[in-house]
């Protein structure tokens, strides 16, 4: 590094100097810490080669992917019309009007949110997303929206991925400037598990919408309408889409289950219109709707509200499909589905598969079918880079009638059941999560409740405690913190309370709330926050980081502290990036624009009595080595 200060010191290079000279330039010892982004690249490609990447068993070698198949459209092909335009030139009053003279079924697709957060617990990267962003803008033009955003992918992409969610919605953003983006908020919860003070909300959603968000998806995890009010009126505000979402349990062909019947979901539709919703969606979020019930609770809300209805739901049993069909035959104006190659499963049914089912049909969608297959190329071809992810779930499984388990939550409360070691256990954690839900008196089950039905499934597993041993000894039993939150009102009120004796089992005789969280919690000093923040990583953040941090302290600083150590992985490939490289193999990185890496791994050197071992690169054709701690 003094080498390199010195030829590159003006006065040296003009060939300015005698014996004095080093004695005359200090300032050649000040030798910055050579952890330039190479550097830190090739320590996080040695780290990840050695020690695999966090959560994943220890491969012993890369396995070998094929290469994404990217349709090829041409950068000069101008964006066409779609449906962003329309909301621009015809604005929100415009649009749905316009949503509801389609004879055509419109269509959302949502392999960019829920399909990887059902499929392979949100672990899809920006890196792959970008790739097929401008094909699938120019052959996919006529789809209605793309859900891209929210959900669980928010903390996702900072935990574990080390990414920053506002930096995919910028990209694809640029990326698709003609496709309605969509996400999904969890109402006065945000893209969190907790409720966040109101100020927090309206915050975060009028960023989001300046960032590039055209429809929100609300709920409430409890399906209270005092939790969704204020993300209601803060969308509507912004001049953006508040589509307002009725979450869909049990069974309304059932006659011997009488909580949540069809009248109860009219009702509450109902209600939504009443409170400023421009769309109703029915999120189904654990695909229990079954064909025939999607008829009549389609036909029953298209005669009692005047809005436009929005269809969500999960494959999971495998009669997906067939519960779009009916609905589109009771009049349903919105569906989402998957990119073939992402869909089934615990995720949404196939795009591909629906566009076909309809051709020649009235309803058709428009959407082109040899496009599709183009772009479902592409996603065949990643989604083996995260089959490390997936729940090892072969086939379709009508036992989701039995648990109603939300697709999102299949393969992350089954990671979470690998990580407590209960693996072996999981058919029992998915029998006490209907259980449990029985207990706390059948309740909404989406993200955070799921969550909270989720953490006492594997309590009660993990101790071996019967419902039971829950009433005989629960007053010794430390229960965890999201059980105990969840019954002091924390995530609001259910649908017909709670079940008194656990309440107070659970509570030992802590307080409880049967307002609105958001009335009690103290607004958030935003420019406290920016000081705290600011001394935290030794810059301003900008507001959006700010967001991140007030919704996710630890997990947007564990980031942070990632990014400082080894720069931003979001440029690498995904296979590397999970799977290190194997010795011998070469890779491009593109560090920016029209700056790109060509690195080898040579070879990994021997285990020294330290702990670590050389890596030995080749970057542009220039030998380099990190030193790794070996971690086995
Ligand atoms: C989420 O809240 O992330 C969900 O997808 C719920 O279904
Ligand atoms: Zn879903």
């Amino acid at each position: 590094l003094f080498l390199e200060n010195l030829v590159q010191n003006p006065a040296f290079l003009k060939g300015d100097y005698d014996t004095s000279f080093i004695d005359a330039h200090p300032e050649l010892f000040i030798l910055p810490k050579r952890q330039d982004r190479a550097t830190k690249l090739l320590s996080y490609i040695g780290h990840i080669t050695v020690n695999g990447f966090e959560g994943l068993p220890k491969k012993e070698k890369k396995p070998i992917f094929h290469p994404p198949r990217i349709p090829n459209t041409s950068i000069k092909e101008p964006y066409p019309y779609g449906t962003k335009q329309r909301l621009e030139q015809e604005g929100v009053d415009g649009l749905i009007q316009w949503i509801l003279q389609q004879e055509k079924v419109l269509i959302t697709d949502t392999t960019l949110r829920d399909a990887h957060q059902s499929l392979f617990a949100t672990r899809m990267r920006t890196y792959d997303m970008l790739q097929i962003a401008e094909a699938t803008s120019k052959l996919a033009p006529e789809l209605f929206s793309l859900e891209m955003w929210g959900g669980a992918t928010f903390d996702a992409s900072m935990r574990f991925l080390k990414e920053d969610p506002w930096e995919r919605l910028h990209q694809l953003r640029e990326r698709i400037p003609n496709i309605l983006f969509q996400m999904l908020i969890r109402g006065a919860n945000a893209v969190g598990y907790t409720n966040y003070p109101d100020n927090v909300i309206k915050a975060f959603i009028q960023e989001s919408a300046k960032a590039g968000i055209d429809i929100f998806r609300i709920f409430d995890s409890l399906n209270w309408l005092e939790g969704m009010k204020v993300s209601i009126e803060t969308v509507r505000e912004t001049g953006k889409i508040a589509e307002a979402a009725i979450c869909y349990t049990g069974d309304i062909l059932d006659p011997s289950r009488n909580k949540y019947t069809l009248q109860y979901y009219v009702n509450l539709a109902k209600e939504l219109e009443k409170a400023g919703a421009h769309i109703i969606g029915i999120k189904d979020m654990a695909g229990l709707l079954k064909p025939y019930a999607a008829y009549q609770l389609v036909k029953a809300l298209k005669e009692e509200v005047a809005l436009p209805i929005h269809l969500h739901t999960h494959d999971t049993s495998g009669n997906g499909q067939a519960t779009l069909l009916k609905a589109i035959e009771a009049g349903v104006d919105i569906v989402d589905v998957a990119m073939s190659a992402m869909s089934g499963l615990t995720s949404q049914p196939s795009l591909n598969g629906l566009v076909a089912a309809l051709e020649h049909r009235e309803r058709e969608t428009g959407l082109n079918l040899d496009n599709l297959q183009k772009l479902d190329h592409y996603w065949e071809d990643i989604r083996p880079y995260y089959g490390c992810f997936e729940s090892g779930l072969k086939s379709s499984s009508a036992e989701v009638y039995k648990y109603e388990m939300p697709g999102g939550q299949y393969t992350n409360l089954k990671q979470q059941a690998i990580s407590l070691g209960l693996r072996d256990r999981f058919d029992e954690v998915k029998e006490m999560y209907a259980k449990v839900n029985q207990m706390f008196g059948d309740i909404i089950k989406v993200t955070p409740s799921s969550k909270v039905v989720g953490d006492m499934a594997l309590f009660m597993v993990q101790n071996n405690l019967t419902e039971q041993d829950i009433y005989e000894r629960g007053e010794k039993i430390d229960f965890p913190d999201s059980v105990i939150q969840f019954f002091q009102g924390y995530l609001g009120q259910p649908y017909g309370g709670f079940p008194e004796r656990l309440q107070e089992i659970i509570l030992k005789g802590r307080d409880y709330i049967t307002c609105r969280p958001g009335e009690l919690l103290p607004p958030v000093d935003f420019d406290q926050l920016e000081d705290e923040l600011t001394k935290k990583i030794n810059r301003k953040p900008s507001k959006q980081e700010l967001l991140s941090y007030a919704l996710y302290p630890k997990v947007f600083l564990e980031k942070e502290a990632f990014i400082k150590e080894y720069g931003n992985m979001a440029i690498l490939d995904t296979s590397t990036f999970f799977y290190g490289m194997r010795p011998g193999e070469k890779i491009a990185v593109e560090i920016e624009k029209g700056k790109t890496l060509i690195i080898r791994l040579t070879s990994i050197g021997e285990l020294k009595s330290d702990g670590s071992r050389t890596i030995y690169f080749e970057l542009n054709g220039i030998p380099r080595e990190v030193i790794v701690r070996d971690q086995s």
